[in-house]
């Protein structure tokens, strides 16, 4: 269409067209492509190739990306029975109790989840995932699960990647029908930083079981049983899945001086959770505080008090966590969360790989092919590199994380929240200011979303130059962060002990604080009203049939998935695209393969880009198969 227009061209034809002819006649753009498929890809990448991706705040030109090795499988071998097969057999208690009598050591594998949650702020595209998921779960079936899905993920899908959570759950499924999928869930706060009507929890923890969650960690950032126990009952009730309770572990039981968060504390805490109807417990040590000799005392006192198994869950943000999952191994703990090497240590999970090492010929030891294993934590190393700009910057363990007790999934984050506030130079002043917050808030767990508030407060504290004297004296004159607000408002329940009094009446002025769930003030979804209108509402226009799960996440995020739901509209589906394309477009001549669906790829190479014209338009050029293609892009530099 392009060619023809400029060939019938009265300039073109009179032999007067100079090197701005083309810049200069944007009626030669006057095409009609069709809207396929491959137009909106192409208008992508022309967008990321000229403007680049919002999300990736610096390129490194030098960069150069290894291929990903995949580790071998056949496609056409059965996948081997593992964990999901004897839940579907057992049912969830017998299969915990088969569990509880197993002796040697299990694995929880994180890598999909927790651990690019916390190195890469969450970063992590279904496309690398899918690469390596059937042949994961045809070399290792013996894993007891692989969490997948929920925290950071659900957001972070929608928000920065574009993609569906629900169809990364579906097609990474597929690909491991045999290995238990386990994801996290904030309790009453389900994938987000606040309450949300109970309906819409239980509805949403029934369709993750539909569309493959086995297991779900229940957690509640302030440990208060009573936020759990609806989640715990959801599970038990509208699920074939498995319960799994979590105390969060914050402080030191060792420490002499500790009066809030004591062992007795955790072994009550654990036996109210298993009480309320937990199938597992899980200790949540979120920040990596759990040291070697407080997990001899805390993993023997819970395997005494409990019934049921006990899953340990840690952040390798100081570098000795290896030392506490030997030490809680042996004191009978029954799976530990790792991470497979290439994607593990400091804020991660420990390295998967090595605790496999640690382990052999040990009583408990669990036979994995290690070479293979590694050939995994390989894949992961190098995939790795895709995902640079989102580095947390952290280069060795620290210990001041037992000052500071930052969360691994909030630290990858706070950096980047903080620089984005021009405190690039300050992050050492916002740790510590968040050790003064929470000294302030009344000692609190910190695990999402309460984290988050003591987050938010330390960054506006450090940017104002307030001091916690500041604000007990002057707090009349601030106006706090929202999210300090609601918090201190009851929005998230009740932390151990109670709000500090005083500092609730300053920052709440004349509100009157919950003291019940938050939950309990919301009024339940409609949901047949509610998603036909959303139907309505969303479906013109939109390439994909609109689903009911659509509108769960419209539910727990609703501006998020409008801007997610407008960017598929424009670009379609970028789950496809290959990683360093998605981020980082293309240069000139290279070549993306891309698989628009099973048996239907194209082969997409950058010809040229050119110069803007008066409106500031470039137009870049492709082959598509080996089929010129141009793409018109606003250059809005
Ligand atoms: C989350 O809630 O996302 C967490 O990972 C908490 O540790
Ligand atoms: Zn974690």
């Amino acid at each position: 269409h392009f060619l023809q227009n400029v060939i019938q061209h009265e300039t073109f034809k009179e032999g007067a067209a100079t090197v701005n002819f083309i810049g200069n006649t944007p009626s030669l753009f006057d095409v009609k492509l069709p809207q396929d498929r491959t137009t909106k890809i192409t208008n992508y990448l022309g967008e990321v190739i000229v403007n680049g991706n919002p999300d990736v705040k610096f390129i490194d030109e030098n960069k150069k990306f290894r291929n990903p090795k995949i580790p071998i499988y056949s496609p056409s071998e059965k996948f081997p029975k593992g964990t999901k097969d004897m839940l579907t057999e057992m049912g969830p208690e017998k299969f915990c109790a088969w569990l509880k009598d197993e002796k040697k050591i299990y694995y929880t594998d994180t890598t999909i989840r927790d651990a690019h949650q916390s190195l890469l702020a969450t970063r992590m595209r279904t496309y690398d995932m899918l690469k390596v998921a059937e042949t994961y779960a045809k070399n290792h079936p013996n894993t007891f699960s692989i969490e997948m899905w929920g925290g950071a993920t659900f957001d972070v899908c929608m928000r920065f990647l574009n993609e569906s959570p629900w169809t990364r759950l579906r097609e990474l499924r597929e690909r491991m029908p045999n290995i238990l999928f386990q994801m996290l869930l904030r309790g009453s706060n389900g994938v987000g930083y606040k309450a949300y009507p109970d309906n819409l929890i239980e509805k949403f923890v029934e369709k993750s079981w539909e569309n493959g969650v086995d297991l779900f960690r229940i957690f509640d950032s302030l440990n208060w049983v009573k936020a759990m126990e609806p989640s715990i009952n959801y599970v038990r009730n509208k699920t074939g899945g498995i319960a799994e309770a979590a105390i969060s572990y914050t402080g030191d039981i060792l420490d002499h001086k500790e009066t809030k968060y004591t062992l007795k504390y955790y072994t009550q805490l654990a036996k109210d959770l298993e009480n309320a109807g937990a199938h597992m417990i899980a200790i949540k040590d979120m920040a990596g505080l759990l040291k070697p000799y407080a997990a001899t005392e805390l993993v023997s006192a819970l395997k005494d008090t409990l019934n049921i198994p006990l899953h340990l869950h840690t952040h390798d943000t100081s570098s000795i966590q290896s030392a506490t999952y030997l030490k809680a191994i042996e004191a009978g703990v029954d799976v530990v969360d790792v991470a497979l090497g290439g994607l593990s240590g400091l804020t991660s999970q420990p390295n998967f790989n090595s605790v496999v090492e640690m382990m052999k010929r040990h009583e408990r030891a669990h036979d994995y092919d290690i070479k293979k294993l590694n050939e995994f934590s390989n894949y992961w190393e190098d995939t790795r590199e895709m995902y640079y700009p989102f580095e947390s910057g952290l280069k060795a363990g620290t210990a001041e994380v037992y000052q500071h007790e930052i969360p691994g999934g909030q630290y990858s984050n706070l950096r980047p929240q903080a620089e984005a506030l021009g405190l690039a130079d300050r992050f050492h002043e916002v740790t510590k200011m968040y050790e003064q917050v929470n000294a302030l808030f009344g000692n609190l767990v910190k695990v999402t979303p309460s984290s988050k508030v003591v987050g938010d407060m330390a960054i506006f504290m450090v940017t104002n130059d307030l001091t916690p004297e500041d604000v007990m004296e002057r707090g009349n004159e601030i106006s706090f962060p929202e999210s300090v607000i609601n918090f201190f408002k009851g929005d998230l329940g009740q932390p151990l002990g109670g709000f500090p009094k005083e500092l609730q009446k300053i920052i709440l002025r004349n509100t009157d604080p919950y003291t019940d769930r938050p939950n309990a003030h919301l009024e339940p979804i409609d949901f047949d009203k509610e998603y036909a209108e959303f139907r309505k509402k969303f479906q013109k226009g939109f390439s994909r049939p609109i689903e009911f799960e659509d509108f769960l996440s419209y539910s727990l995020y609703p501006r998020v998935f409008e801007q997610a739901h407008e960017k598929y509209k424009l670009y379609g589906n970028l789950a496809i695209l290959p990683t360093k394309n998605f981020f980082y477009g293309m240069k000139l001549r290279e070549e993306a393969i891309i698989e628009l669906e099973e048996g239907k790829t194209i082969i997409v190479k950058l010809l040229s880009v050119g110069i803007p014209n008066d409106e500031g338009v470039r137009i870049v050029f492709f082959s598509v198969n080996g089929e010129n293609r141009f793409v018109e892009i606003k250059d809005k530099s």
